[in-house]
């Protein structure tokens, strides 16, 4: 039997769900154009004025947020309420450039809160049940939202964080835990230590697993769920209007149903940022319709996906996302974290290296392998073996304090990374990460 954690808002006559966004859009548009002089910027020069947001069908006269916005707003220029009002921030790695500072007041909270509720019950989560969260806890969004999600939910939650692996199945089997939420990575790195331990899925009781935070394909899935015993729910997020939450699966599996009543979701070209009718393949963009002290408007996820409003055997009204199916722009997302390209440009450049590097990734046992192969000068190359490991060493430390991940790294001999005649080519990945 399926269970709801807001029946009457998941389950709501679309009409009513509709109704509800036009007036929460309102309201919304006119809280930002007050208080927020950096989109009411953007507003006055494309010429339009809260007054003409009449419902979501005016919505694209507004203009878009993107990453590059948040960068020049950095820290506080998109904030809509005065810090007083704030309980709580949360980022993502990265230098002040890429780093991505959200703010929450207390009703924010709450609201994020719900919605990782929602997605719990979704995959079968009751006051009974013992949550383990391993997603990481501090500024990631993983850990505090779930975690919250949980306590809403009532079950007995137990803080692990990510790591510590064997300690985490101690955990699994001394407490009992039901629920598992993490990173699909991870939950497929618990699943491989639970057989090197020598036990088996019928030595824990997990029953079912919220994985979300990066790509991972249907075979993934079907492999984690028969390592552990479970059956694997997807969740998807983003620190920018929350965190982990923004959409869920269900038991029907077909898409992840989107929290309508606090999101708008549109598909966009991310050429042209034109509208595109439902069902269509391109960006992700998002308004958030109740956040009050970090309330972006139209937020370019870059994720591309599709919308369908299908009838969903859950019996939810909630629209429903694709998986993610790539993305319209050069971030990667590696064991979980998100990682652009010209953030190890940045560390190679600070640590007197060439800009002359190649990332190379790979999935092997589901687990994601980053290596990172740099190009030394002759001086540096001149250097003994004995250095050079050293120097590695170094530069992967530095690596893991700009990234929060710890990339293996190879210094290499002068003019041994290929040249481009155009674009360079960075990156190589090998995984699979969409169906
Ligand atoms: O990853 C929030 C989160 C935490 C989601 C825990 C789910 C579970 P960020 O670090 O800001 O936030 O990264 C957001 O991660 O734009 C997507 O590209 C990607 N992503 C998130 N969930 C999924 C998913 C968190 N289920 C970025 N499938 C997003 C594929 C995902 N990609």
């Amino acid at each position: 039997m399926e269970r709801y954690y807001q029946k009457e808002i998941e389950c709501a006559p679309v009409e009513e769900l509709k109704a509800m966004q036009n007036a929460k859009l309102v309201k919304q548009v006119k809280h930002v154009y007050e208080h927020v002089p950096y989109y009411r910027d953007l507003m006055d020069k494309k010429g339009v004025k809260p007054e003409d947001i009449k419902s979501t069908a005016d919505i694209y006269k507004l203009p878009f947020i993107s990453k590059a916005d948040l960068r020049d707003a950095y820290p506080y220029g998109l904030l809509a309420v005065p810090l007083s009002e704030c309980v709580r921030i949360q980022s993502t790695s990265g230098t002040t450039g890429r780093r991505v500072v959200a703010f929450y007041t207390q009703h924010d909270i709450d609201l994020w809160e719900e919605c990782c509720a929602r997605a719990i019950v979704a995959a079968g989560g009751t006051k009974d049940d013992v949550c383990q969260v391993a997603y990481g806890y501090g500024l990631f969004t993983g850990g505090p939202g779930l975690n919250g999600g949980s306590h809403k939910v009532g079950c007995l939650t137990l803080p692990m964080s990510s790591g510590n692996t064997e300690r985490q199945i101690q955990f699994m089997r001394d407490l009992g835990s039901t629920i598992l939420c993490c990173t699909p990575s991870y939950a497929a790195y618990i699943g491989e230590t639970l057989k090197d331990m020598g036990l088996t899925p019928n030595d824990i009781k997990l029953k079912a697993g919220i994985f979300g935070a990066e790509p991972w394909t249907e075979a993934m899935r079907k492999d984690i769920e028969a390592s552990l015993g479970i059956k694997a729910y997807d969740i998807y997020g983003l620190t920018e209007t929350s965190g982990p939450g923004v959409s869920f699966e269900c038991s029907e599996q077909t898409g992840m149903h989107i929290n309508e009543d606090h999101f708008y979701a549109e598909i966009i070209d991310p050429d042209t940022g034109e509208v595109l009718p439902e069902g269509e393949k391109g960006e992700l963009v998002f308004t958030s319709l109740d956040k009050e002290a970090f309330p972006l408007l139209r937020y370019r996820t870059r994720d591309i996906c599709v919308l369908n409003r299908k009838k969903c055997s859950c019996g939810r009204t909630l629209i429903k996302m694709s998986k993610p199916m790539g993305r319209s722009d050069d971030m990667l997302i590696i064991r979980g974290v998100n990682v652009f390209p010209s953030q190890i440009e940045t560390v190679l450049l600070e640590q007197g290296y060439t800009p002359n590097y190649r990332i190379e990734l790979d999935r092997v046992n589901n687990t994601d392998t980053f290596d990172v192969y740099v190009e030394m000068s002759q001086e540096q190359f001149s250097d003994t073996v004995k250095d050079i490991t050293l120097k590695e060493k170094e530069l992967a430390s530095a690596l893991k304090t700009m990234l929060g991940i710890n990339p293996k790294m190879h210094l290499v001999a002068p003019k041994t990374i290929t040249r481009s005649e155009g674009k360079a080519v960075r990156v190589i990945d090998r995984r699979k990460l969409h169906d």
